[in-house]
């Protein structure tokens, strides 16, 4: 499959000058980093600037200097930018810092239209800064919208021009941690830590290790018995315990790469610790000492809970899971442990509250899950730039502490001084041409390592990066894509599930509209619409989930007139009479939005057929042909809600437009 080159599609920018005398570049180390870094920058002053640069030994001689120098302020993974009689120095304290350095520069080049801002000082805001790929090895990707997988076909393991070009992708946005493998760890998947793949993942985890990147693997829990024959996987075993420290060795010692694992365990049918009776901290902890002579890291997701629960059962509530299940086993988890916990507390529905996971853990690292593939949020089709839903995310208040208690801070390592924590996204790649399906999808790609490696980004100054980056700095095309990125994820909040109740899709496949959709509820009443209203009452009358944040959240969410209105549904049951802040009705509200999210889509398409001759059109009828179905889609979801709800409630819309 052919592959196009997304944001490091570079393109010549003629008002630029050099920012150095002399047409060499110096690096005072060697190896593959600085391979890598000086070639970057090769191409990218050859692309831009039109300026063939060579490589030289001698630093006074050298027109760029890229500067090792231990001990630096801005870290292993931070750089600065300066120029110094006529010469142009990238520093950092580690090699990977000079890369992202390059990337920066290059950035730079590629979107500015007068002289470069200098100089440049930056650190790396989350300490890990990772994509969550759940591809199968036989080249399927569960959720995955873009082609099939380019790690695994047909049960083998690929490397080949699309790793390194992946690679690069990766590290220009600051990516430094990848998972290759789907976390649910089936069949072959489990071998992947056996020596048969031993040889392949040591040439990927090299590519990768050039570019700064750690490869990580997802685990099977249950592997000691399907791969080496014991009849348990008991966390406490001593034999089962042995037979995890020597697959480490065996593997740390052909792999010594590896960054670690990632393990979904005791949910969706995945094996864990409590088949054993075992904790959480039992089963990541047996892990953690097998990999710790080797500083593996073993990462462990939040995201249990029991599918078959019966909701009909006013007390139970899915979304209290996570922190019931967790938050007892707060302290008890190795250093080398990080719980990796959604952003929210149910399934990257297009809103939720933040997990209360994060500041209810006091003593435990942790890691912020998102999802750039868009399961709930138009699976690529629509678009949804997701950015500015990060942002509130990380901006969330804990109230963990006085000051430093914001997501931001807890995954940055603010809050409690670790550096065992950080972001990670589902990621949202395949072998697409295009990457992503959807070519303003490559926003979020983009947007997330960017936001992950410096998290004080705004998403709009994100999203005129990633443009100009990928369609050059045409001013029209600069502020109508902006717009439609902008408008995209308000819009299908408007036209989906309201008020933060959220599902209402097609159980499994997650796409397109079905009120009772709700796969685990066989019974129809996940959202628990009647004829007087609608909502789940999650305060201290209902299944108190309100009550697992810390004051004054807790309250906040209890109390129906304190509750943000974007999450009125997802805490009370709410009658449809009800008059929200804007003096609308509930019901109206939902009338109206749903009209107004699919009037936005309307208005996103035509700012985008304006672009027509302006962006490559090969790109214009791909995203053209995208958001014609999203125009469509949008108005079936309009139509399909409101009419449930005008029939469930028998209130008819106060501007008499047609309900279907
Ligand atoms: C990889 C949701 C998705 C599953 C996914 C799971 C998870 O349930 O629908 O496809 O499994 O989340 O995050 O583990």
């Amino acid at each position: 499959m052919e592959f196009e080159k997304a944001w490091l599609s570079y393109r010549r920018n003629p008002q630029l000058g050099l920012l150095w005398k002399k047409n060499s570049i110096h690096s005072n180390f060697q190896g593959a980093i600085a391979k890598n870094a000086v070639q970057e920058l090769q191409t990218a002053t050859l692309e831009i600037l039109d300026c063939s640069m060579t490589e030289s030994s001698c630093q006074e001689e050298s027109g760029v200097l890229l500067l090792l120098e231990e001990n630096r302020e801005v870290g292993k993974e931070g750089y600065e930018i300066c120029q110094k009689d006529g010469q142009l120095l990238i520093i950092s304290g580690g090699e990977a810092g000079i890369l992202y350095g390059v990337f920066h520069l290059t950035r730079m080049l590629q979107c500015s239209n007068k002289e470069l801002e200098l100089p440049v000082k930056k650190t790396a805001d989350s300490p890990l800064r990772m994509l969550n790929h759940w591809d199968n090895m036989d080249g399927s990707i569960e959720r995955g919208y873009s082609g099939e997988s380019f790690f695994f076909q047909k049960n083998e393991v690929l490397v080949n021009d699309r790793t390194r070009a992946y690679a690069r992708l990766a590290a220009s946005v600051g990516i430094n941690g990848v998972v290759i493998n789907n976390v649910n760890v089936k069949d072959r998947a489990t071998w992947l830590i056996d020596k048969m793949f031993q040889k392949e993942l040591k040439e990927m985890s090299d590519i990768f290790a050039s570019y700064g990147i750690r490869l990580f693997l997802s685990l099977n829990f249950a592997a000691p018995m399907e791969l080496g024959g014991l009849d348990s996987a008991d966390p406490c075993k001593e034999e089962v315990k042995t037979w995890w420290k020597e697959k480490m060795k065996e593997l740390y010692t052909r792999l010594p790469n590896l960054g670690g694992f990632l393990v979904k365990a005791d949910s969706e049918g995945r094996p864990g610790p409590f088949t054993y009776g075992r904790t959480h901290a039992d089963g990541a902890n047996m892990l953690a000492e097998a990999v710790k002579p080797y500083n593996g890291l073993i990462i462990w997701r939040c995201f249990v809970y029991n599918c078959q629960q019966d909701w009909r059962d006013r007390k139970t509530d899915r979304a209290r899971s996570g922190y019931d299940n967790f938050k007892p086993l707060d302290g008890q988890f190795l250093d080398n442990v990080i719980l990796q916990v959604k952003n929210g507390p149910m399934d990257f529905q297009v809103r939720e509250p933040v997990s209360p996971l994060f500041g209810g853990m006091e003593h435990t690292n942790e890691m912020l899950e998102v999802q750039i593939a868009q399961e709930y949020t138009g699976q690529q089709r629509h678009v949804c730039y997701l950015i500015p839903m990060f942002k509130e995310i990380l901006g969330f208040h804990t109230h963990c502490s006085e000051k430093l208690d914001t997501v931001e801070d807890i995954v940055t390592g603010r809050t409690m001084g670790n550096h065992n924590c950080g972001m990670a996204a589902v990621a949202n790649t395949g072998n697409d041409e295009n990457w992503t399906g959807h070519d303003l999808a490559a926003a979020n790609l983009y947007g997330f390592g960017r936001l992950s490696f410096d998290t004080s980004l705004r998403a709009e100054e994100i999203a005129q990066e990633w443009i100009c980056c990928t369609f050059g700095q045409d001013e029209e095309i600069l502020e109508k894509v902006e717009k439609i990125l902008m408008m995209s994820w308000p819009a299908y909040e408007k036209y989906t599930s309201p008020l933060g109740i959220g599902w209402m899709v097609n159980p499994s496949y997650h796409y397109g509209p079905n009120v009772d959709g709700y796969e685990y509820d066989r019974w129809g009443t996940y959202h628990r619409a009647d004829h007087l209203g609608m909502g789940v009452e999650r305060g201290h009358e209902g299944t108190g989930y309100a009550q697992q944040y810390r004051e004054p959240n807790a309250s906040m969410y209890d109390n129906i007139e304190t509750c943000p209105e974007e999450l009125l549904l997802f805490f009370h049951y709410i009658p449809y009479t009800y008059e929200l802040k804007t003096g609308k009705t509930l019901i109206q509200h939902i009338y109206d939005t749903h009209f107004e999210g699919a009037e936005d889509v309307e208005k996103m398409a035509a700012l985008w057929d304006s672009l027509e001759g302006k962006v490559p059109s090969k790109v214009f009828q791909r995203v053209q042909k995208r958001l014609g179905h999203q125009k469509e889609h949008s108005k079936e979801w309009r139509d399909q809600i409101n009419s449930y709800f005008y029939r469930k409630s028998m209130i008819p819309d106060e501007q008499n437009r047609k309900i279907y």
